[in-house]
C-alpha cells in the first residue's frame, strides 16, 4: 500500500512507517514495536493526531512554530511564489526577488554589525558553513593555524558532521568518529548541576573563564572562534547566569577570536528580544539562524556574517567554494518574509517581552512547589523544570533520564507536548499562545508531575 495514505487508518500508517521510515534520533526497533504517533493537522497551538486526539503543543513543533499553526497568509505566500518561480538557483551570478528582499530584511532585524547573510536549509548546514567561513577568514588573514573552534559540553549545533562535532552531546560523539579535528569543548554554564555552593553570578564567571583556560592550553595562535547558544536549548534550557556572556565576550576580544551565537532556538523573539545575543548584551561576529525564521512552514536556515568577517571574505576577493542547491530557495524565502511580516505586524517579540512571556514565567514558576521539582527556570517563551529525587539537597535521580521519560509519556497521554532532556522537562510554546492556553499548559503539566510522582511513590 503506497497510495491513498491520507485515508489510511492509524494502524496502517504505523505499519508502513515501521517498515520503511527511519526517524531522526530514534531507536528504530523500539519505535517499530510501539508504533509512532501520527500527527495529521494543527491549528493555533493545538495538534491533532490520526485518532482525532487534541494535544497542546508546548514545544512549537521543535522550537520553531513561533506564529502558531494555520496561518493562511504564509500558505498563500508560498503558493504565489510557486506559481511565479518555484525554483531557481543562486549560483552563477543569479538571484531571485524573495531571497534578495529577505537578505535586506535580515540585515535590518539583526544587530547593526550584521549586513550580510548566507542562506542554507537548516541550522546544521548553517553551522557547517560557519566552520568553513571561520577557517577561510583566518586563512585570508594569513593565520591558517587558527583552525580550532571551542564549544561546550552538551551543546546542540546540529547533526551534520561539523554540526554534531560542534555540539557537545556525548552520545552523538560516540557514533561515527566525532568530533572532527580541531573542535574542542568546555564546561557548559549549568549552575544547577555544576554550581555547587557558588552563587550563580560567581559560578557564571568561573564557567566563562574555562574558555580562557582552554585557549591558553591550546595556544592562543591556534584558536579561531567560540560558539554557543545564548541559552542552550536541546541541552536542557540552560539559562546562564547574567555574568557569563559578558565575560565570554571579554575573553574573545582579549584573544581576538571570533564569537558565534547559535540563535537557531533563541532567534526571532523567543527570549523576548529579536535575538538572544541582545538579551545578554553581547556582540557576536556570526549568528546561526533557522527554525523561527520561517516558523517551520518551510525549511530555511542561514548565517548572518558580521562586518568584521564580511569585510575580509568580500574585501580580499576570491571564490568561497561552498553552497547548496536550495541556498536562497525562493519559496522558503517568500515564506520567511510572510512569517516575519506576521511577527512584526502582530508585535509578537514585544508580546513575548511584555505580556505573554512574563505571564508564562509567572505561572510556570508556580510549579516550584511540586515535590519533584528542584528548580524552575526560563526566559521569554522557554521554560525548564529540573525533576530531582530530593529537592532540598539537589540530588538527581540515580538513573538519569528514566523519570523524565515517564513524565513525558504522561504528558502525551494527557494532551500536552512537553519534552524531556534527561530529567529536565522543557517547554517552548508558540508566541501566540493565549493566557488561557498557558493556564491549561501549566495545569496539564502539574497533573503529569502528579502522575509521575505517584508512579515513583513520592507525595
Ligand atoms: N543549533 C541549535 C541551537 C539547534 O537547536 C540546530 C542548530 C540544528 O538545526 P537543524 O535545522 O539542522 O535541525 C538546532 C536544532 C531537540 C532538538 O531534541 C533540537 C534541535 C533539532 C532536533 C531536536 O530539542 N535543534
Amino acid at each position: 500500500m503506497s497510495t491513498g495514505a491520507r485515508n489510511a487508518t492509524t494502524r496502517d500508517l504505523q505499519a508502513l512507517d515501521a517498515r520503511h521510515y527511519l526517524h531522526p534520533f530514534t531507536d528504530f526497533q523500539a519505535l517499530a514495536g510501539e508504533g509512532s504517533r501520527i500527527i495529521t493537522r494543527a491549528e493555533g497551538v493545538y495538534l491533532y493526531d490520526s485518532d482525532g486526539r487534541q494535544v497542546l503543543d508546548g514545544m512549537s513543533g521543535l522550537w520553531c512554530v513561533n506564529v502558531g499553526y494555520g496561518r493562511d497568509e504564509i500558505v498563500e505566500a508560498a503558493a504565489r511564489q510557486m506559481r511565479e518561480l518555484p525554483y531557481y538557483n543562486s549560483f552563477f551570478k543569479s538571484a531571485n526577488p524573495p531571497a534578495v528582499e529577505l537578505a535586506a530584511l535580515l540585515a535590518e532585524l539583526t544587530p547593526p554589525q550584521f549586513n550580510h547573510v548566507f542562506f542554507t536549509n537548516s541550522g546544521s548546514e548553517a553551522n557547517d558553513t560557519i566552520v568553513r567561513m571561520v577557517r577561510r577568514y583566518w586563512d585570508l588573514l594569513g593565520e591558517p593555524g587558527r583552525s580550532v573552534i571551542i564549544s561546550r559540553h552538551n551543546a546542540y549545533h546540529g547533526s551534520t558532521m561539523a554540526g554534531a562535532s560542534l555540539g557537545g552531546m556525548a552520545a552523538m560523539h560516540g557514533q561515527g568518529g566525532l568530533p572532527i579535528p580541531d573542535i574542542v569543548h568546555i564546561e557548559q554554564p549549568y549552575w544547577y548541576e555544576n554550581g555547587v555552593d557558588l552563587p550563580p553570578e560567581e559560578y557564571g564567571l568561573r564557567a566563562a573563564r574555562r574558555l580562557a583556560e582552554k585557549i591558553e592550553q591550546i595556544g592562543p595562535g591556534r584558536v579561531g572562534a567560540f560558539i554557543g547558544e545564548p541559552i542552550q536549548g536541546a541541552g536542557g534550557v540552560i539559562v546562564p547566569p547574567d555574568s557569563y556572556w559578558p565575560e565570554i565576550q571579554r575573553i574573545c576580544r582579549e584573544y581576538g577570536i571570533l564569537l558565534i551565537a547559535d540563535e537557531v532556538i533563541c532567534g526571532f523573539g523567543r527570549t523576548g528580544r529579536w535575538f538572544g545575543c541582545e538579551h545578554f548584551g553581547i556582540e557576536p561576529d556570526f549568528l546561526t539562524i533557522a527554525k523561527g525564521l520561517t516558523s517551520g512552514y518551510q525549511p530555511l536556515g542561514g548565517v548572518m556574517v558580521g562586518d568584521r568577517v564580511a569585510e575580509v571574505l568580500i574585501g580580499r576577493g576570491g571564490e568561497f567554494h561552498h553552497g547548496y542547491t536550495w541556498s536562497g530557495h525562493p519559496v522558503a524565502c517568500a515564506v520567511a518574509l510572510a512569517n516575519l511580516a506576521i511577527v512584526r505586524r502582530e508585535r509578537l517579540v514585544e508580546r513575548v517581552h511584555d505580556e505573554i512571556g512574563p505571564y508564562l514565567q509567572r505561572r510556570w514558576r508556580e510549579l516550584a512547589d511540586h515535590p519533584l521539582v528542584g528548580e524552575v527556570r526560563g526566559v521569554g517563551m522557554l521554560g525548564a523544570l529540573e525533576l530531582v529525587a530530593h529537592k532540598g539537597s539537589r540530588t538527581f535521580f540515580r538513573d538519569r533520564g528514566a523519570v523524565g521519560t515517564i513524565c513525558r509519556d504522561h504528558c502525551f497521554a494527557n494532551g500536552l507536548v512537553m519534552r524531556a532532556v534527561r530529567d529536565t522537562m522543557i517547554i517552548a510554546p508558540p508566541f501566540v499562545i493565549t493566557t488561557g492556553e498557558v493556564d491549561e499548559l501549566v495545569s496539564r503539566a502539574r497533573r503529569c508531575l502528579d502522575l509521575t510522582a505517584a508512579d515513583l511513590g513520592i507525595r
